[in-house]
Parts: structure tokens; C-alpha cells; sequence
């Protein structure tokens, strides 16, 4: 369609992209009263389901769900026709759309966008276009989808094939014939797992060239699904604000069932429903670790292995086709009509690519390390530049000339998925950083479209023009991606989430994988905190407020949440008695932390009375004895035991490769200060002296505490210093209580809402020491003479009151001429590093803290965890 003579070359939006996002962004800018353009390469409306035409090409979320929800009356006037939609029938219904709201006049199709360069004279965009057409604009929108730039297939010889070479991603609109001809396929991808059932129907042999297994389950195609339909019947406005509130952005009841403690009978009836449901948000969710924890993830993919073990016939075929080089969910699983039974067809062959991989395209076929194949069709099934490469594809140029392929030489960067820092006025929708491919698109799309309309109209009511990221707000935003996914197993996948399926790609979890609704709520939030980290200006004034909209490691977040819904009583507004049982009874459900050797308790002559004391023996090589690391508990004072802190224990012993010896002492308020302080220099001198009888090495001996615990553990250091001895070779304090000053600016900041409050701590002084002895380097050892004092690793947290306590005695520390290692516990409160195996982030800490422990002993090894 060529562009209309009157069309002017000035508009307030171009838009670039009409596939589901373009659409829907075209009709809210049109709703705002904007002019607007939008560009598409493509010959109509339709996006990754105008070109993505091979067949068998079907979505892979319900149609129900899979559909826009903005129209109430276009909801009522479309009927799908399948559980899965064929893409002529998705590409019909974008029509459908594009006619029902007169959207064709405002795209120019068959247009493709070359560049657009950002003028900051002007405070605008000029976008060029394939026909060479410049045009002004006010905002710049990329609607182009994230899997609609084929990956260019990295084989040797792809051009020297004769017959004929389809690509499924670009396959041609009149239909191939395959009849009686001898077919390769190359991928096994969704597009594979869907185009090979079709192509074996029709083609004399097929040949499948398969690099990586996928997991795939069976569709059950059909009528769309009952229940969701009665649903949607029902309530459609609570139906679409479920999905709207859920994690993957399909109305789904969250399980808290772990596959690691479920029963046999459990794991097999969930893993049994989700196969028959066949839906990717059931499969993915049968067991709620089944993405964090390994072993969890197995029980599903053995479960899936089987199932395909069982339908494909001959053994060696069905071993090659089941999945075992990635945990299931990190490469997106494929929904299947028939697939696996394709391979027991006898003109279908399957080549592993992992035993005989492809030497070369030839000008009859495809060469492999063992044998050669003669083709009339090559078909590659081999994927897309996911994500960014159509983002990237365009000459993007922003603010100081920044080519956007530059800023992202090392991985996208951008501010909730939507912008990105040096580019003003430039929008993204579903772009790297926002939940995207892992969730229903149609919900997401719709999401971002709301958000950027929302905001533009905002900027029209404040009298703004401009709007960009900030980089503090965007480079928080990066982590915070990335903290998602490093709690769970994706970044372990050679995939195309990861960016790992185009050679030289920068390896970078791409998508945003902490939910629909979490995204959602940071989103809600941005906005309601006055446009949080964008700097936005014109007529009506420059304005920023400036931050970070999610510092908080993920986890920590979610374990804070369910902590809060148990409605749990303040500590402080107990007895000591009443605090001391809720903690053992909360620590009973947690995980145990690792094995380790040995574990055997006894007994420590204390100044007035025995002492418990647990000892922890790394398994494994080398025989003989260790260092020595006597270790002391947290709880103010007044909480804790041998028991409470026994995850963390096993832990440091695993890491350091050190005995352990954590080491009960008096509590108070039975006993107040300074009996802590001086129980724990007991047991130094006592661990010391006994050294060789505990398994340890003489004369290498660290203290290590959490919270009060590493007060008592640094003060029984200033204590052994000033007493001559015993020598002390590190100490490590996690989370010190290393002052009882409760002005510092940590206490404004996380005296509420993290668990240990300065509420909380205020009754924990107040059980352990009276306000006069407060001061006492033996309650504050900040306040004591801190030269000679052994290496220090100093770990602090983000959330904690006392973070800033700890910062402040490692300066001084330092200023001592101490040796400190300070290790920021970054997004994380004062007992999320302590959670073994609940708060998964927390794992990189506590590595830190074994290797500080292992540098205060050059012999020591840890065991692996
Ligand atoms: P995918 O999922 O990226 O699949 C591409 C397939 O092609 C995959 O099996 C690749 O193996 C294979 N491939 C890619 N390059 C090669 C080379 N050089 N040699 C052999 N095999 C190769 O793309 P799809 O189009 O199937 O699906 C994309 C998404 O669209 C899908 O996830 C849905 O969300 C819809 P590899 O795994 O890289 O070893």
C-alpha cells in the first residue's frame, strides 16, 4: 500500500509494528486525540502472525485468555474457534479488529522503518523510512514484538543449497506442497515441534536435524476450554482482572506444593492434571520450586521423559528426543499436537546434531559428520534475534548521538522494559526487562500500552514534552531483572531468554521474570510515586524524582510478604518466654541447611556453669584437623540457642571447610550484661585450649556471630587482645549489633517492617543492659580501643537498623589498622542472609563469607555445597 498523497510529515507519535501491540497502541493514541503514524514492513496488519504463516502455526496460550481485552463489545462479537487458534484464524482477528476500529488509515504498510534520530534542538524524533520518507515526530514507539527478527541460521554452506529453502519464521503466503518430496527440518523449537506432524503428512521422508531436545506436552487441542469460558461467562471483568493480577497473566491458583516434600501420589496427580490440561501455565506450575530447585525441577522432567519414552517406539530415537542438557521451564517448553508420535512414522527420521553434527549445507542436501543427505526442501525451523533484535535493527540514534545498538553492546538496558536512559521520548512495549515472552503477550501488551498512554496523557496534562529514565532508576531496574532471575535455574539455559541462540549475543536474562502482578505493582507504583526515576520537562517545568523502584532482593520480598500475612505478633510485645517459643516453633518448618561430616554437642566449662556448644565437621577430604571457628548465635541477647542457628552453622562449615563450634551462652533477661560478653571469651579460650581433642588446628581459631551474636563474638576479641591471648586469627560478624546508638540514619530507614525493628531492639537492650552500661565497649565494642584487633569480615544489610552501625565499625576498624573486608549484603535485611535454602539470594553472601573465613586460614577448603 503506498502512502496516501495528504499524508502530512508531522505527527505527535509514529508507531512502529501492527501486530497486537502496534494495534492496540495506535487505537489508545488515536483515544488521547494524537495524530499518529504507524509503519509495518508487512503487507497488513497481523505481526509475528502476518509472517509467521508455516503450517501448524498455532498460539501456545488458550484463546480465551490470548485476546485482547480493552473492547467489551469486540469481546462479544468474536468467537474462537479452537483451544489453540490456527494463525489464520489470530490474523483474522487482528483484521477484525483493525476494520471494527477504522485503524487501517493511520499505517502505512509494506514500510519498514530504517532510523530514527533524536533531535534535542527540537525535542524530536525524525524517523526515515525504507521509501525514503522522513518524518517528525513527538514520541517514538516500538510495537515490533520480540520474536519477529529471524535469526540468520549460522550453518556453513546455507547458501549453496539448489532445491528449495523455507524459513517458518518468513514462509511464503500461497502454501508449500510437500507431496512426494524428501524434506529436511532443522530446529525443534515451537515452530519445529509444530510444522514436522504437518510436514510428515505430506512428504515422502523427512528428516529431522535436531541440535537441543525441547520439552514438549500435548496440546488437546479442541474446543477452548469449559471452565474458563462458564468463567468468563460469569465475570468477564474479574476474569480479565485476574489475569491482570496473576503471575504469568492467565487466571491461575498459585500452588505453595514443593516437589521436593510432596508425596509420591501428590507428584504424579499434579504432574497427571497439568499434562492432561495441556496448558504451558499448568505445566510450569506443577510443583512452586519446580523453577528454583533442581531437584524438583527433575521430578517434572523425568515425569515428561517418560511420557515420551512412552509413545515414541524405537528406544535409541526416544532417548535422542528426551531433554536432558536444560531444567525444564528454561527453554520455552512447546505445546505439541502429535509430535513425539511423528517419529514412529516410518518415513520420519530423526538426526541428532549432539552425535553427528552438520559439517556443511551442500548443493543436493545437508552433510553431517557421519553421512550425507540428499534434500528437495530444506525447511529452517531455527529461531529469532529474540527480544532486542528487532529493537536493535533500526538505526536508533538518541540524545549526544548514542546508537541504541551501542548502549546495549553488553546486553539491553532498560528502565521497566520501557524505556531506556539517552533516548528520550522513546517507548518500547514489551521490551527486555518486562515480563514479555514469559507471560500471556496479550495481557502484558495491553499493559503497556495502558501504561505509556496513561503517561503521555499525564505529560499532556502537566504541560511536559520530555520524558526519559534516569540511569540510577534504569541500572536498578537491570539488577533487580537479574536478581529475579539469578534465584532461579534460567540463567542456567543455552536459550534464546538468555540470548544464547545468536552467536555473539551478550549472554543476559532478557525477559522479567518476577510475575505479571509484581510487574504490574512496580509499574502502579513508578506512577504513583510521581513518575519515580523519569526525568520529564517543557512548557510546564522540569521535574524528577529521582530512585530505585525495587532494591530489594526478590526473595526477601516474598518471604517479608508471607511472613506479614501469618499475622504474627510483634516479638517486643511478648514475654521472653512466649518470643523464645514462636521462634523455635517458626524454625521447625525451615530446611535443615547441608550435611556436613559430623555433628556432635557437648559441653564447655563456662564462669558460672556449663555451656552448650554443638560442633559441625566438614564431610569429605582432607582427614586430619581443621581450623577452628567458634561461632555465636543471634537473638538479642534474650532469643536464640543451638538449635535456632543450626542451618547457618552447617552452612559455614560446608563453605569455610573449618569445625565449627557454635556455642550456647547465658541469656538474658535471666542474666543481663555482661554474662553474654563474657560466656563467649570463656569459650574462645576454652575452644582454643582444646583445640587438638575438637579436630582442630592449634592456633588457628576464628569467631564468627550473627547480630548479638557477633557483638559477643568481636567483643570476646577485644577481651582476648587486652588478656594476651588466645590468638585469634579472624573474626567474622554478620550483622553486628556493634553500637547502642539508635539515631543513625539505618534506623529511620528500616527501624519498621523488616523483621528486626528498632522497636525490637529497643526491648532487647533493654532485657540485656541497663541504659548506664550501655556505653561499655563490652556491650558497643565500637566504642572500645579497636587496634590489634584480628581481620575482620564485616557483613552489613541493606534493610537492617543496624547497617549502618556495622559500616561504622569497619571504618573504624580500618582506621585502627585492621584489615577489613566489608561485604554488602545488597537488597537484603538483617535475618534474610541467615535463611538457608529459604532465601536463595542470600547464598552468594554467605559464599562470601566462607571465603573470608578460608583466607583467615590458607589451608582450609571448603566441602562444595
Ligand atoms: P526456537 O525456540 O529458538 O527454536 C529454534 C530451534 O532451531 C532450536 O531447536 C535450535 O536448537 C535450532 N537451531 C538454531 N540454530 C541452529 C543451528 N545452527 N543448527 C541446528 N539447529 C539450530 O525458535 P522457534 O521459532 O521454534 O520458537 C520461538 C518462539 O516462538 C517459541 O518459543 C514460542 O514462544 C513462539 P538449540 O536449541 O539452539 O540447540
Amino acid at each position: 500500500m503506498n502512502k496516501p498523497a495528504s499524508v502530512p510529515d508531522q505527527f505527535d507519535a509514529v508507531v512502529v509494528g501492527a501486530g497486537f501491540s502496534g494495534l492496540y497502541m495506535l487505537y489508545r493514541l488515536r483515544q488521547l486525540g494524537l495524530s499518529v503514524r504507524v509503519f509495518d514492513s508487512a503487507g497488513d496488519v497481523g505481526g509475528t502472525w502476518y509472517w509467521n504463516r508455516y503450517p501448524g502455526a498455532r498460539c501456545d496460550i488458550a484463546t480465551p485468555d490470548y485476546t485482547y481485552s480493552f473492547d467489551p463489545e469486540l469481546e462479544k462479537e468474536w468467537t474462537w474457534s479452537e483451544k489453540y487458534a490456527t494463525q489464520p484464524e489470530i490474523l483474522d482477528y487482528l483484521r477484525f479488529v483493525a476494520d471494527r476500529h477504522g485503524l487501517r488509515p493511520d499505517i502505512e504498510f509494506s514500510t519498514a522503518v530504517t532510523s530514527a534520530r533524536w533531535d534535542e534542538q527540537e525535542k524530536r524524533w525524525t524517523i526515515t523510512t525504507g521509501r525514503g520518507e522522513e518524518i517528525r515526530c513527538r514520541y517514538y514507539i516500538m510495537a515490533t514484538g520480540c520474536l519477529s527478527m529471524p535469526k540468520s541460521p549460522d550453518i556453513e554452506g546455507v547458501g549453496r543449497f539448489a532445491g528449495q529453502v523455507y524459513f517458518t519464521s518468513r514462509w511464503p503466503h500461497e502454501g508449500v506442497d510437500f507431496t512426494g518430496q524428501r524434506v529436511a527440518v532443522i530446529g525443534t523449537g515451537s515452530s519445529g515441534v509444530q510444522v514436522i506432524p504437518l510436514i510428515a503428512r505430506q512428504a515422502s521422508q523427512l528428516t529431522v536435524f535436531q541440535r537441543t531436545p525441547n520439552f514438549s506436552i500435548p496440546a488437546h487441542n479442541g474446543p477452548a476450554p469449559a471452565d474458563r469460558l462458564k468463567q468468563l461467562d460469569e465475570d468477564r471483568d474479574g476474569y480479565r482482572h485476574a489475569a491482570r493480577w496473576s503471575r504469568l497473566g492467565v487466571p491461575n491458583e498459585p500452588t505453595d506444593v514443593l516437589g521436593v516434600t510432596a508425596s509420591e501420589a501428590v507428584r504424579r496427580e499434579r504432574f497427571e492434571a497439568a499434562w492432561e490440561q495441556g496448558e504451558l501455565v499448568g505445566i510450569v506450575s506443577v510443583f512452586a520450586d519446580q523453577l528454583l530447585n533442581p531437584a524438583s525441577n527433575d521430578i517434572v522432567a523425568e515425569m515428561i521423559r517418560e511420557k515420551i519414552r512412552s509413545i515414541v517406539k524405537d528406544p535409541e530415537t526416544a532417548e535422542a528426543l528426551c531433554p536432558k542438557d536444560h531444567y525444564f521451564g528454561t527453554k520455552r517448553p512447546c505445546l505439541d499436537t502429535g509430535y513425539f508420535d511423528t517419529y514412529n512414522l516410518p518415513h520420519v527420521r530423526l538426526v541428532d546434531l549432539r552425535k553427528q553434527p552438520i559439517v556443511s549445507i551442500t548443493e543436493d542436501g545437508i552433510e553431517t559428520a557421519d553421512e550425507s543427505f540428499g534434500f528437495d526442501a530444506i525447511v529452517y525451523a531455527t529461531g529469532f534475534d529474540a527480544m532486542t533484535g528487532a529493537l536493535v535493527a533500526a538505526d536508533v540514534t538518541g540524545r549526544d548521538g548514542l546508537s541504541l545498538k551501542e548502549k546495549w553492546a553488553a546486553g539491553p538496558s532498560t528502565y521497566l522494559g520501557l524505556m531506556t536512559a539517552g533516548f528520550p521520548n522513546f517507548f518500547m512495549l514489551t521490551g527486555p526487562g518486562s515480563p514479555s515472552v514469559l507471560s500471556n503477550m496479550a495481557v502484558s501488551i495491553e499493559q503497556h500500552v495502558d501504561w505509556v498512554a496513561g503517561c503521555l496523557e499525564h505529560m499532556r496534562e502537566e504541560g511536559l514534552d520530555t520524558i526519559e529514565p534516569t540511569e540510577l532508576a534504569e541500572s536498578g531496574w537491570n539488577q533487580h531483572v537479574q536478581d529475579c532471575a539469578a534465584i532461579t535455574l534460567m540463567p542456567t539455559a543455552n536459550s534464546w531468554y538468555m540470548g544464547a541462540n545468536v552467536p555473539g549475543k551478550p549472554r543476559v536474562f532478557l525477559p522479567y521474570i518476577g510475575g505479571v502482578d509484581a510487574y504490574r505493582q512496580a509499574c502502579d507504583d513508578v506512577v504513583g510515586q510521581g513518575y519515580l526515576g523519569f526525568r520529564m520537562a517543557g512548557p510546564g517545568g522540569a521535574r524528577c524524582q529521582d530512585g530505585v523502584i525495587r532494591s530489594m532482593q526478590p526473595d526477601v520480598a516474598m518471604v517479608l510478604d508471607l511472613i506479614a500475612a501469618l499475622g504474627l505478633p510483634p516479638m517486643e510485645t511478648l514475654s521472653a518466654d512466649d518470643a523464645r517459643a514462636l521462634m523455635a516453633a517458626t524454625a521447625a518448618t525451615r530446611p535443615p541447611g547441608p550435611e556436613v561430616g559430623e555433628v556432635t554437642d557437648g559441653v564447655i566449662p563456662g564462669p558460672a556453669g556449663d555451656l552448650p556448644y554443638r560442633l559441625y565437621r566438614p564431610a569429605g577430604p582432607p582427614e586430619g584437623p581443621r581450623p577452628l571457628v567458634v561461632y555465636f548465635h543471634g537473638g538479642g541477647w534474650v532469643l536464640g540457642n543451638l538449635d535456632s542457628d543450626d542451618p547457618l552453622c552447617r552452612d559455614l562449615c560446608a563453605r569455610s571447610g573449618a569445625v565449627v563450634v557454635s556455642v550456647n551462652y547465658r541469656h538474658a533477661p535471666e542474666v543481663r550484661f555482661p554474662a553474654a560478653a563474657l560466656d563467649a571469651f570463656a569459650a574462645v579460650q576454652w575452644v582454643d585450649a582444646n583445640a587438638i581433642e575438637l579436630g582442630g588446628i592449634p592456633g588457628q581459631l576464628a569467631v564468627a556471630g550473627w547480630s548479638a551474636g557477633a557483638n559477643v563474638a568481636t567483643v570476646a576479641c577485644q577481651l582476648a587482645r587486652d588478656a594476651g591471648g588466645p590468638h585469634i586469627s579472624g573474626q567474622v560478624l554478620i550483622c553486628p549489633v556493634a553500637d547502642s546508638d539508635m539515631t543513625r540514619l539505618s534506623y529511620q530507614e528500616n527501624g519498621d517492617g523488616y523483621i528486626l525493628t528498632t522497636a525490637l531492639m529497643r526491648w532487647f537492650w533493654d532485657h540485656y543492659a541497663d541504659p548506664a552500661d550501655r556505653g561499655d565497649p563490652r556491650a558497643a565494642p565500637l566504642r572500645g580501643d579497636l587496634r590489634g584487633l584480628p581481620p575482620t569480615c564485616i557483613v552489613a544489610a541493606d534493610f537492617d537498623p543496624l547497617r549502618d552501625e556495622g559500616v561504622a565499625y569497619a571504618r573504624a576498624l580500618e582506621a585502627a589498622g585492621v584489615p577489613v573486608r566489608f561485604d554488602r549484603a545488597r537488597g537484603h535485611t538483617h535475618t534474610s542472609v541467615t535463611m538457608v535454602d529459604v532465601i536463595i539470594s542470600g547464598a552468594p553472601v554467605r559464599a562470601g563469607i566462607g571465603e573470608a573465613l578460608r583466607d583467615f586460614f590458607p589451608s582450609a577448603e571448603p566441602q562444595g555445597i
